[in-house]
């Protein structure tokens, strides 16, 4: 093993929704270990506030509008990347959504958006890369899973069933084009501070913490949310030569959430 193989100089990365959030903090460590950037995003204005924000942070990023449950924009983003900026060689899926609604109080129409951004964009996303992947002899796919992808909890029924369907995913993408040089594996967040948690941090009118921050914090052995940027150093290792033998694998980076009883309440 040479420390030169967790380096990314000379590959393209494509992160999905990636203008802010988790996106944003993985795209940057990426950069960091010598990758070109590439993203997209739901609507140019935020496009255009990634490029913007990338460029304060010191990095050219490539950005597309796209939606990722689209096929057609997929394709037609996939093909402007491969003219305008070569072939991706790292795919993060990162784009998704959450409803937290009670499941009888739920329309199948908001289950099914859920699905289509969290799950079928992903493979939408992946299928659009992988013949290239295949040609070019090597690529790496990164799902971003999620707690969900192992555990339920009241009112994210979609999004869970989502996110256990990515994990499944992760693992098919892996048993079929792993003879190809491809690996996908997923990253599983914990609790991480972003504007899609931001409703469960509010603080209460009483200045009181949030009752799911405080049992997130409970749930959490380090007693803290966790943030984006933690979460950089994971996908670098899953986007580099140094996971070459890791594939199927959902690296579950939680503070050890997953492993963890939860603190007995005072
Ligand atoms: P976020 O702040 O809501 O950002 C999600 C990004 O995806 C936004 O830029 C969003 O654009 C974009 N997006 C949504 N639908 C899209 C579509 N159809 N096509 C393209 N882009 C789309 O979420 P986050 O907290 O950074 O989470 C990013 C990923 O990590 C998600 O997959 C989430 O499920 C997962 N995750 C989050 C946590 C956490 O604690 N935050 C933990 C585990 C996993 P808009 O702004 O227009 O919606
Ligand atoms: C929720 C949260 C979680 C996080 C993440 C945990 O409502 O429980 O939004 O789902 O987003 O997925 O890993």
């Amino acid at each position: 093993m040479k420390m030169n193989d967790f380096r990314l100089d000379g590959k393209i990365a494509l992160i999905t929704g990636a203008s802010y959030g988790i996106g944003f903090a993985i795209a940057s460590g990426l950069a960091e270990a010598g990758a070109t950037i590439v993203f997209n995003d739901i609507n140019q204005d935020l496009v255009n506030k990634g490029v913007a924000a990338y460029k304060e942070a010191g990095i050219h990023a490539h950005g597309y509008v796209c939606d990722v449950t689209n096929e057609d924009q997929v394709n037609e983003m996939i093909a402007a990347i491969e003219r305008e900026v070569g072939v991706v060689d790292i795919l993060v899926n990162n784009a998704g959504i959450i409803k937290r609604i009670p499941m009888i109080e739920m329309t199948a129409a908001q289950f099914r958006q859920v699905i289509d951004i969290d799950l079928n964009g992903p493979f939408i996303m992946s299928k659009a890369v992988i013949p290239s992947m295949i040609k070019k002899g090597h690529g790496k796919i990164i799902n971003i899973c999620s707690m969900m992808s192992e555990l339920g909890r009241e009112t994210v029924s979609a999004y869970a069933a989502a996110k256990g369907g990515l994990k499944m995913l992760t693992r098919n993408i892996c048993s079929e084009y792993g003879e190809f040089n491809i690996q996908c594996n997923g990253i599983g967040p914990g609790y991480i501070a972003t504007p899609q948690t931001a409703p469960l941090r509010e603080t209460q009118p009483d200045g009181s913490r949030h009752p799911f921050d405080q049992f997130i914090i409970a749930k959490t052995p380090a007693g803290r949310w966790l943030e984006a940027e933690e979460l950089a150093g994971p996908a670098v290792f899953l986007a580099s030569d140094a996971s070459n033998a890791v594939n199927g694998h959902i690296l579950y980076v939680d503070g050890g959430i997953l492993a963890y009883i939860g603190k007995q309440p005072k």
